[in-house]
């Protein structure tokens, strides 16, 4: 997979993209990640990437002209299969999103900045706007990352432990069962039993049993049909 990513500050992405499983995908050559300064585009030799929005009001817009530029000339290399802009007022982030896009083969990730981006690049180039959840940041930069790593993680060779994310909280609409690991106990609290009792059906079936339990407490809005 390819993913490229447009920003102007790239910086932000170096340190979540080079340490841990996205920098292993990498090195493992199952993932590449280029990341371009939009001011490569820029209109003027100012570097000039946004300008004040129609009709008033406070914030600055990033411009039709640098962003269509980029994806064009990206384009010319590589047909993507997404292009995505990160936005408080896109699609929520699910796991069922990661792992659709986890199936892309070239995605264009755009972050926005200031107010946003000039409403026609939306209307015109992207094909999925995407929000990591109800709350503000400064910058599409951090979301990015955090959709890079979502999708990262679940492309086939990345876990070492092939089948690990299988077992991810709400990758069956359920949450992870509670975990433990030595000393088997610690300050008088003691370990489950079964978690140290070598029966493999009986430890499957207790997971199974605080799973269930847990999501039921935390989170029952995501169960589906598991009654
Ligand atoms: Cl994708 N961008 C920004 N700026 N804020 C957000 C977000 C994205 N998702 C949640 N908050």
């Amino acid at each position: 997979m390819h993913i490229q990513i447009l920003s102007v500050l790239p910086e932000l992405l170096e340190s979540p993209f080079n340490h841990s499983i996205i920098r292993r995908a990498q090195e493992k050559g199952l993932l590449e990640i280029s990341v371009h300064q939009l001011r490569r585009w820029a209109v003027n030799e100012y570097g000039q990437v946004d300008d004040y929005q129609f009709g008033g009001g406070a914030g600055m817009v990033i411009m039709c002209e640098p962003l269509v530029k980029a994806i064009e000339e990206l384009s010319a290399s590589e047909k993507f299969d997404e292009i995505i802009f990160l936005t408080p007022d896109g699609d929520r982030l699910t796991q069922t999103v990661a792992n659709q896009l986890s199936l892309r083969k070239n995605i264009l990730m755009i972050c926005g900045h200031y107010k946003g981006i000039d409403q026609r690049v939306r209307d015109h180039f992207v094909t999925r706007e995407i929000s990591i959840g109800d709350y503000v940041l400064s910058g599409g930069e951090l979301a990015a990352a955090v959709l890079v790593d979502s999708i990262g993680r679940l492309l086939p060779g990345v876990l070492s432990d092939e089948t690990s994310a299988l077992f991810d909280s709400f990758q069956d609409n359920l949450l992870a069962p509670p975990v433990y690991t030595r000393p088997e106990v610690y300050r008088g609290w003691k370990v489950p039993d079964v978690l140290v009792s070598g029966d493999h059906k009986k430890i499957n079936e207790w997971r199974y049993d605080q799973a269930l339990k847990r999501t039921m407490e935390k989170r029952p809005d995501i169960m589906k049909d598991e009654f």
